[in-house]
């Protein structure tokens, strides 16, 4: 027996880290996709992304503060949050940066590398709108800033329509307090929209009337077209999917029946098909989702394969609720061109060789 839990000796799949050398503690872990079941992501193997390390704030000092465009700017603190009522939701949530090297196809030789940007958490807050009524919404507000109290203060503009629809000011994670590198003690949970907007460490949210044109909407989560405009505030995850088994990096054991599974998204709403393809594309076959599929949180799909021995280049295509059909690579290019790597989602091609090792596709 043991206080608090550790997994088996046994088991082993850790995150993958990618830290910047000249500011410790700042740069990126990646989820071990391949290596998960169902669809929640172990606290633990949660992927991580600080632009400027990771705070330890102590919860009974940390204050939220709500002002600007308001009737009654109010100061929280973590004890006032949880007093009022609150809700739990799954969701996913995914970096915009996921699969940099998507669109020219330079992509990372694992899904833990390519896709791992990626997890699925139940979060349990406070509903947003329900702080934004107390403090009174007055009609000149468009906009909010969510502003983290990490050393940059890393901040984001969110739309007012988002911040009163789904936003969860979020504490709890997966069950217990949200981890410190999930943005202990607050943190925003925005459902389906880019990760960096769901601001960790949350300090202060002011409703204004303008966006405030921070580093990370300008300089960078901006998207830069063949002619050289770029998108800006393109909030929304639009429906991907991945294979993780198998998947870049693994060997099947040997001819037979394998089952091919993984996972798909949409920032949209639900999935409502996921087809799999084992023969390069030329034909797709529907694979099972495990019920019960959730609006806005990863949702998996299993496939029955019977692996003849041969090379094989499998791949999933996801559709959405909205009828959005997850884009080939050559069509996401199309669309959007070679220059920026945010928002990917292109369909993903493994190659099964026949000594049984995976590679990309
Ligand atoms: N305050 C603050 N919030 C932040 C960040 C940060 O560096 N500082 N990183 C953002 C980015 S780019 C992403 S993708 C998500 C990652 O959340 P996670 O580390 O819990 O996976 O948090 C976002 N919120
Ligand atoms: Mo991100």
């Amino acid at each position: 027996m043991r206080p608090y839990g550790e997994r088996s000796s046994h088991e082993s799949p850790v995150r993958v880290l990618r830290e910047l050398t000249k500011s410790p503690g700042t740069g990126s872990s990646r989820t071990p996709l391949q290596d998960l079941y169902g669809i929640i992501t172990p606290s633990s193997l949660h992927f991580e992304r600080h632009h400027s390390g990771v705070p330890n704030i102590d919860p009974d000092k940390h204050e939220l503060l709500l002002h600007g465009l308001v009737d009654r700017p109010l100061t929280f603190t973590m004890a006032d949050i949880r007093r009022f009522p609150s809700v739990s939701r799954i969701c996913f949530l995914e970096c915009s940066g996921n699969s940099i090297g998507g669109p020219s196809g330079s992509e990372l030789p694992d899904v833990q590398q390519s896709h791992g940007l990626l997890s699925c958490s139940e979060w349990t807050g406070v509903p947003l709108s329900v702080l934004l009524r107390e403090a009174g919404v007055q009609p000149a507000a468009r906009w909010m800033i969510a502003e983290g109290a990490d050393s940059s203060r890393m901040s984001r503009s969110i739309p007012i329509e988002k911040a009163l629809d789904d936003v969860l000011v979020a504490y709890g994670q997966n069950g217990e307090a949200l981890r410190p590198e999930q943005g202990y003690p607050l943190r925003l949970i925005l459902p389906g929209w880019e990760g960096n907007t769901n601001v960790k460490w949350l300090h202060r949210l002011q409703l204004t009337a303008e966006p405030a044109m921070s580093t990370k909407e300008t300089a960078y989560y901006t998207d830069l077209l063949p002619d050289g405009k770029a998108l800006i505030f393109t909030f929304v995850m639009e429906a991907r999917s991945v294979i993780t088994r198998p998947s870049g990096g693994q060997k099947l054991s040997g001819h037979g029946f394998h089952q091919i599974t993984g996972f798909a998204w949409s920032g949209k709403g639900k999935i409502r098909r996921v087809e799999v393809s084992t023969d390069g594309g030329t034909t797709w076959t529907d694979a099972q989702l495990q019920e019960p599929v959730l609006s806005q949180a990863l949702t998996r799909f299993r496939f029955p394969w019977h692996w003849n021995g041969g090379s094989a280049v499998i791949q999933s295509r996801c559709t959405d609720e909205t009828y959005y059909v997850q884009p080939t690579r050559d069509e996401f290019v199309a669309l959007r061109g070679y220059n920026s790597g945010y928002h990917y989602n292109g369909i993903k091609p493994w190659k099964v060789q026949e000594d049984g090792s995976v590679v990309n596709g």
